[in-house]
């Protein structure tokens, strides 16, 4: 028997939850912080935090934007690592074809040798967020533990964090207990290092549980764990028990030029284009677009049998290269107004922020591995999965009902990919159980938001592929339930369409502008829901007629509008094998609708 461990700090709890204080001081005595400090979400706590960071160089605050500071990653550890997350379900059944699994006692044992003195020389914070409005009816709760103060500055922006929180819990709420470990315990008197992980990196769930238990990683969505983690992996597994749905998407308001409103949630994988969808400026007059969430949508049927859909979030984690006044200004106004993070951009000599894609370089640079940058430099300044990290509320488009508990009845789904070719632009699911397969078909070419090659056309169901906390096969089956609609009522349902803003001509440019002018097939959607724009029937699903699509002032050729939206049957014919090897990987866990679609689907191929 060891004696009982003095931290300081561990006793200062400003709770009297049992179930909590007992968490904390069974993780103090297995990680062996020097102290413990219990977050308030203060601005105070912000500023002892980021001035502490600053003293470490951690973090350089950045003299052209107010609070607001540049971090630099190790260069390791800069995107989710898909292959070291794990889903921790009893039954490996459970877990599926498309998750890592091991069993729970089995990784809780690996782990908690890793844990075993990990924080030792660090400051373990107690960081209490709450996932979307705190005035929720069920408010959902989650507590990390961290060694990372870079996450706790993160976690104050991202999460609705701090002493509201911990005095809303009380002493009974449930939480989700997260907990957290960069796994780099210090000796005494060994320095640190500015960005400190492990070469061990887990990334673990545990869905019977509801616990996250992630090490090694410092970065985005490994660390932050209340966004991945906790809204989408053990999230999706509370809706599929609970009957809703916790999905990688956007949200948005649209409002039309006779004052019709229409809310439009989007599943698009990562870095495909939710943050700049969800703040768009329509090109088109009389358009207008509000935001409200930007990677995440938590969606359940109200009373009135409408599907409403609530961000968890609290701040935006947006992909930075790429984004400029021309493609995204009301990204740019959010982060003007300054209180952000930004980590592995490049940093202007004036100390500004610098990425690709913000129009012409400086002659200098310190790049994201600190490094001088010079426009002939051979790589690019910023890491292609840097990002921002800023509070939502910043957002000079945000949505006055982004504060109500009860979300926004969703109006229609865009389910969105990277593809080069054979998705085109927009098309119009003929029902629920059609939309359900195209999204449970969608395909993307991967990006540098995961560790692992780019640019590799992979499924990704929903674009959740990576976010399932569940058997996929399951999740397929879940949502096909979702479309018997709120008391057997489907007449509410959201119209269901699928999107691609990414299709090339032959020389490898763009078909479609993107951006601003996606406002066009938003307009298009409702018009179609409103039963105003023309479609064609197509083998694959209804896409725009001639004329329906409004390209008034648009710079395109005529030639380039058709091959954006064409349907090519042979390019579809092609699609047929792969479509049947993914779905043959989840057996008998693949609802026979979906199978049943697919052989529609040939069929019409061959007739055409
Ligand atoms: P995650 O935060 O990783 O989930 O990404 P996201 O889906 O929010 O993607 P985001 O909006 O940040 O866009 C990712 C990249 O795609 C950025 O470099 C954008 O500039 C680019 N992009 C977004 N929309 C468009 C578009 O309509 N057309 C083109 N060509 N590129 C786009
Ligand atoms: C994504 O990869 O989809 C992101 C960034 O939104 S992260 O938080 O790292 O998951
Ligand atoms: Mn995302």
């Amino acid at each position: 028997m060891s004696a009982p461990v003095t931290v300081p700090g561990l006793d200062q709890a400003p709770t009297a939850h049992p179930k909590l204080l007992a968490w904390v001081r069974e993780v103090a005595e297995l990680t062996r912080p020097d102290r413990v400090v219990w977050c308030d979400g203060s601005e105070g706590e912000w500023r002892r935090i980021t001035d502490e960071l600053v003293d470490k160089q951690v973090l350089v605050r950045l003299r052209q934007k107010p609070n607001s500071f540049w971090a630099r990653t190790d260069p390791s550890d800069v995107a989710r690592v898909e292959e070291r997350t794990f889903i921790c379900s009893a039954d490996e059944a459970d877990a599926g074809p498309t998750n890592n699994w091991m069993a729970p006692a089995e990784m809780k044992r690996v782990m908690t040798e890793l844990y075993d003195g990990s924080m030792r020389g660090r400051t373990m914070y107690v960081v209490p967020f709450c996932m979307g409005p705190l005035t929720a009816e069920q408010p959902m709760f989650g507590v990390e533990l961290t060694d990372s103060p870079y996450v706790v500055a993160s976690m104050r922006i991202m999460t609705r964090m701090g002493a509201d929180v911990l005095d809303r819990m009380g002493a009974d709420a449930t939480f989700v207990p997260c907990l957290h470990s960069v796994g780099a315990p210090l000796a005494p008197g060994q320095d640190d290092v500015a960005w400190p992980c492990s070469d061990t990196k887990y990334i673990s769930h545990f869905p019977d549980s509801r616990e996250i238990w992630s090490y090694g990683s410092g970065y985005g969505g490994n660390s932050l764990l209340g966004k991945k983690c906790f809204s989408l992996r053990i999230a999706s597994v509370m809706g599929r028990d609970e009957g809703w749905l916790a999905e990688h998407m956007l949200i948005l308001k649209l409002t039309g030029p006779s004052g019709q409103v229409k809310y439009v949630a989007a599943a698009f994988p990562s870095a495909c284009g939710k943050t700049n969808l969800a703040m768009l400026e329509p090109t088109i007059p009389g358009w207008k677009v509000e935001t409200l969430g930007d990677d995440i949508a938590w969606m359940r049927f109200g009373d009135d049998g409408r599907l409403y859909a609530v961000n968890p979030e609290f701040g935006l984690f947006g992909v930075a290269p790429g984004t400029d006044w021309k493609t995204n200004p009301n990204a740019m106004r959010t982060l003007a107004k300054g209180n952000s993070l930004f980590t592995n951009v490049a940093m202007t000599d004036d100390g500004d922020i610098w990425w690709e894609g913000m129009g012409e370089p400086p002659a200098h640079l310190t790049d994201w591995k600190g490094r001088d940058w010079t426009p002939s430099s051979d790589e690019p300044s910023s890491h292609p999965n840097s990002r921002f990290c800023t509070p939502i509320e910043q957002c000079p488009i945000l949505a006055d009902e982004y504060a109500d508990p009860r979300g926004v009845p969703i109006d229609a789904i865009l389910f969105g990919g990277r593809r080069k070719t054979t998705i085109p632009l927009v098309t119009e699911a003929r029902d629920w159980t059609h939309g359900v397969y195209l999204g449970a078909t969608l395909s993307s070419e991967t990006t540098a938001a995961a560790a692992g090659k780019v640019g590799v056309v992979r499924r990704d169901p929903m674009a959740m592929l990576p976010f399932i906390g569940y058997n996929a096969g399951d999740y397929f089956a879940h949502w096909i339930g979702m479309g018997k609609g709120y008391a057997g009522d489907p007449g509410k349902l959201p119209q269901i369409f699928y999107v691609n803003w990414f299709r090339r001509g032959d020389d490898g440019r763009f078909l479609w502008p993107g951006f601003g002018e996606n406002a066009r097939v938003l307009k298009w959607v409702v018009e179609r829901i409103e039963g105003t724009a023309a479609a064609v029937e197509t083998p694959i699903g209804r896409v725009p007629a001639p004329g329906s699509l409004d390209v008034e002032g648009l710079d395109l050729t005529a030639e380039d509008l058709a091959l954006a939206l064409r349907v090519d049957a042979d390019e579809w014919r092609a699609e047929i094998p792969q479509v049947v090897e993914w779905f043959e990987r989840f057996g008998d866990k693949l609802p026979s609708v979906l199978w049943a679609e697919l052989d529609g689907l040939k069929a019409r191929l061959d007739a055409a």
